[in-house]
């Protein structure tokens, strides 16, 4: 495939973005009132609205042309058939495989990959059910109460946020921790938080060698056998979730209480995997299968729905829209429900280390920008923190709204605050305040002359800030399942679209190789080596005595 800009219609979608800069939201929607009814689709539980993007009825259209030309059917054929689409790592890429309730086969170098998969739900079940039930005991005999997953990246963000946001799901009973950063401090929180006699860690690594993660294992490890004196301990406290088979069994884990996946699972597409684990024990396996269910059904509507009605099709080349036509870097996530605070920083990864990306899949430099800047928070707290930007600004932010039209915490008004808020705030950002609004209201509060021309510039709100908005009924497993599936389809739309590979992340590797020269540097094994000033003036202030 050509890079993107030398496509036919690349050159007819600049010259729409010609037109459609010219216009404001505030006039579309005035001029159409089905504008919501047209550019909104429902999804199960969930409501697609994505009326209010700087979008006239000839930009779907021309950027569904767009992925055609990218040839996005036949990619998406390609990754659901388990073809090596991961060229750089020779990897097929099949999430899908592990929410294919429908049990379609599906092949890996000509091998059936459901019965595996099925497999490792079976175990997942069967030990998640053991320690819930309090069969599984501690090594003094000790229910479990304290689940402590040690992973970082793909092995953390993941599970930890499917936690949190199906936390009403959850086993009261259970309290669960995520353990990711090697500074010594986020290890040593939890573990004072912890009765070693009743804690279970569960260490998730696919490769089983991250520096981060095998650090802070061996420092539970050290701190359990220390605390109940008997090595022996770690049969009943400790179980792994990785790739690899003979590091597992290295570090002491028996083998038994490893829960296997593939290379064919992308960390930051592992949730599903057994890599959901600590989901699985905190919200029991009904409640995961719901999760995989609901990520089925959007990555079956992805498959077979035609690219006018698909929706991580349209949210995608939305995106597009905005990065190369528009020339937003950045997109924002405002999530106006507290269940999913850290999906914010799971998107990032997601969308981030996928598209991050600047070599095309022909070893060519793209000429067009790729995946955007992703950031974003809880909305409500935002608003009295970063949204000025996103009001008045320089830069153009589209923006994702999240939110629950119902709430599992019916207090007073919390809920109907917290949703005003949001509806507010896409409404603000579209619509803006014009001069002539900002100065009738400036003259009813009784200025005038130029005390009132003096401060009316500042007054005024450009509006015409697109955003998504994603509401949902509540927050169930299915939903979020969808949800996340969605946003997955996305990232990879645009990847097809930009013609790169969404699926490898060599972007990481040389902070970690420079990281391995310099430790042993550091700690004095070795005297320091060639560096430049910067690095070497920061290594000796680091070496200074305390
Ligand atoms: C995700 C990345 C990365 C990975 C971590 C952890 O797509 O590959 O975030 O998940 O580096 O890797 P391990 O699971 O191998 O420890």
């Amino acid at each position: 495939m050509s890079a993107p800009s030398n496509l036919p219609v690349w050159q007819a979608l600049q010259a729409h973005y010609a037109e459609v800069a010219q216009l404001h939201l505030r006039e579309l929607f005035a001029a159409d009132p089905d504008r919501f009814t047209r550019f909104s689709r429902y999804f199960g539980d969930l409501l697609v609205d994505f009326s209010k993007h700087r979008i006239t009825d000839d930009t779907l259209p021309l950027l569904i042309e767009l992925a055609r030309q990218a040839q996005l059917p036949e990619w998406i054929d390609r990754a659901f058939n388990g073809e090596m689409i991961n060229h750089t790592e020779q990897r097929s890429v099949l999430h899908i495989a592990l929410r294919n309730r429908s049990n379609r086969p599906i092949q890996v170098k000509g091998q059936e990959v459901m019965p595996e998969v099925n497999a490792v739900l079976e175990h997942m079940r069967k030990f998640a059910d053991q320690i819930r039930r309090g069969k599984w005991r501690g090594h003094t005999g000790k229910r479990i109460r304290d689940v402590v997953n040690i992973g970082i990246g793909g092995s953390d963000l993941g599970p930890k946020m499917v936690c949190q946001a199906l936390e009403p799901f959850g086993d009261p009973t259970l309290r669960m921790h995520f353990v990711s950063n090697v500074d010594g401090a986020h290890i040593s929180y939890v573990l004072a938080e912890c009765d070693p006699e009743s804690t279970l860690f569960i260490i998730a690594s696919k490769t089983f060698t991250t520096q981060e993660t095998m650090t802070n294992a061996h420092t539970a490890r050290a701190w359990l056998v220390k605390e109940l004196g008997d090595e022996a301990a770690v049969a009943r406290h400790f179980v792994a979730v990785s790739t690899n088979a003979a590091g597992v069994s290295q570090f002491g884990i028996d083998t038994a209480n490893m829960f296997e996946f593939w290379d064919w699972v992308g960390g930051r597409y592992s949730l599903w995997s057994a890599i959901g684990l600590p989901i699985v024990v905190y919200l029991g396996m009904d409640h995961f299968i719901e999760l995989l269910d609901g990520a089925h059904a959007m990555d079956e509507h992805f498959r077979t729905a035609p690219l006018e009605e698909n929706l991580p099709a349209i949210l995608g080349l939305l995106g597009v829209w905005y990065i190369d036509f528009f020339g937003a870097a950045s997109q924002v996530t405002l999530v106006y429900d507290d269940y999913l605070r850290s999906l914010p920083d799971y998107l990032q990864q997601l969308d981030m280390e996928s598209n991050g990306k600047s070599i095309d899949r022909a070893g060519q430099a793209v000429k067009v920008n790729t995946g955007p800047i992703l950031w974003g928070g809880l909305g409500n707290n935002g608003q009295h923190a970063f949204y000025q930007l996103l009001h008045q600004g320089t830069h153009l932010v589209p923006s994702d709204f999240l939110a629950p039209a119902h709430s599992p915490n019916p207090i007073g008004d919390h809920h109907a605050i917290l949703l005003a808020n949001a509806l507010a705030q896409a409404e603000a950002l579209m619509v803006g305040k014009t001069e002539a609004q900002a100065r009738a209201e400036l003259e009813k509060q009784g200025l005038s002359g130029e005390a009132l021309e003096k401060l009316l510039p500042y007054k005024v709100f450009p509006g015409n800030r697109p955003s998504t908005s994603l509401f949902y009924r509540r927050l169930t497993p299915q939903v979020l399942g969808s949800l996340l599936a969605m946003y997955e389809h996305k990232v990879f739309v645009q990847g097809v679209v930009w013609n790169i590979n969404s699926f490898d992340q060599w972007g990481v590797e040389l902070g970690k190789q420079l990281a391995n020269a310099i430790l042993p540097e550091l700690k004095g094994e070795r005297p320091a080596g060639e560096h430049d000033a910067s690095t070497l003036g920061l290594i000796a202030f680091c070496q200074a005595p305390d």
